[in-house]
């Protein structure tokens, strides 16, 4: 039988079939927590000083106190990744509030619960990067930046799961979400930028959207190889009308948009600076100077 991965929890190892938290975590009861979901590419971890000072951020504004300094949590990745033998894959960190009581005040949870799960990359089909995907925008509106906003990357996710299941029945890749202003604000698991005249345009995270990892990356390499990139507000009409459309995350890496609610994007195929930018990005994940070894 093949080895079961073993999953970080609390400091020790568990073999996955035996990795479990307490029905009484918070992070189960009410999504009370926060997260990050992290890649290595070739036995380099893709960003992951960038991951972890997010995952420390959104910890921060719901007060939660992880019990690590950020450098034992890279430290606890990597030991997880090297336990593992793993080169090129998925890390998902979680850190929830902990065992509580069955009412939602935090303070009963005195110790948070910090996961680590490092696993195979589950690729995006070479399809949907050749063809590009269809998308539509959804009912859904992302949660304000006043309520639970996607800046936080916490586990409340039902806002980005309704979205999805709105995409699924429609017979959708993807879905799109609107902030309570009518703006374009993301994916659900993923930026969203436009390309119009040359330029590489992406909505503000004041829309709720997720402060992305992979979008700063897209950005900067944009700018670097001449493409003129601004943070600004798109309408559906922009989006509709748009030269080129794509998604970015760290799952999805690049994902060009040919279709939104069954207006073809562009001419329906992906566009040239979404080609080109997605093989900048490809060089980029694998230049170890952009990220930490897993085997040092
Ligand atoms: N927006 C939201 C709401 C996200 O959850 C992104 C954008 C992209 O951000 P990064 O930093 O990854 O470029 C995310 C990404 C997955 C998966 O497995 C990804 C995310 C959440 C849940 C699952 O694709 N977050």
């Amino acid at each position: 039988m093949e080895k079961e991965l073993l999953i970080y929890i609390d400091g020790k190892y568990y073999p996955k079939s035996q990795a479990k938290v307490s029905v009484y975590d918070h992070g189960l009861l009410y999504g009370d927590g926060v997260f990050e979901g992290i890649r290595a590419y070739n036995s380099v971890v893709f960003k992951l000083k960038e991951h972890i000072d997010r995952l420390y951020r959104s910890a921060r504004v719901i007060m939660l106190q992880i019990p690590l300094t950020k450098e034992e949590m890279i430290k606890a990745v990597l030991e997880t990744l090297q336990k593992n033998n793993l080169r090129d894959a998925y890390i998902r960190l979680v850190v929830t509030r902990g065992v509580g009581d069955l009412g939602l005040d935090p303070r009963k949870c005195p110790k948070p619960t910090v996961i680590i799960i490092t696993d195979i990359i589950k690729l995006h089909s070479g399809e949907a990067k050749e063809k590009g995907i269809r998308a539509m925008i959804v009912w859904v509106k992302r949660d304000p930046v006043d309520a639970t906003s996607h800046e936080v990357k916490s586990l409340n996710y039902l806002n980005s799961i309704l979205g999805k299941i709105e995409a699924n029945i429609a017979g959708c890749d993807e879905a799109i979400c609107l902030d309570k202003n009518g703006h374009i604000s993301e994916g659900v698991a993923e930026n969203l930028f436009i390309v119009q005249n040359g330029k590489v345009i992406t909505p503000p995270t004041s829309t709720g959207a997720l402060v992305g990892i992979t979008r700063d990356v897209v950005m900067k390499t944009a700018e670097k190889i001449g493409y003129k990139t601004v943070e600004k507000t798109i309408t559906p009409t922009d989006l509709f009308t748009a030269d080129e459309a794509f998604f970015t995350g760290t799952a999805a890496e690049i994902i060009p948009i040919v279709e939104v609610n069954k207006r073809m994007t562009g001419d329906g195929k992906p566009g040239p600076i979404t080609r080109r930018l997605m093989q900048e990005f490809e060089k980029i994940v694998r230049d170890p100077k952009e990220g930490i070894p897993i085997y040092q």
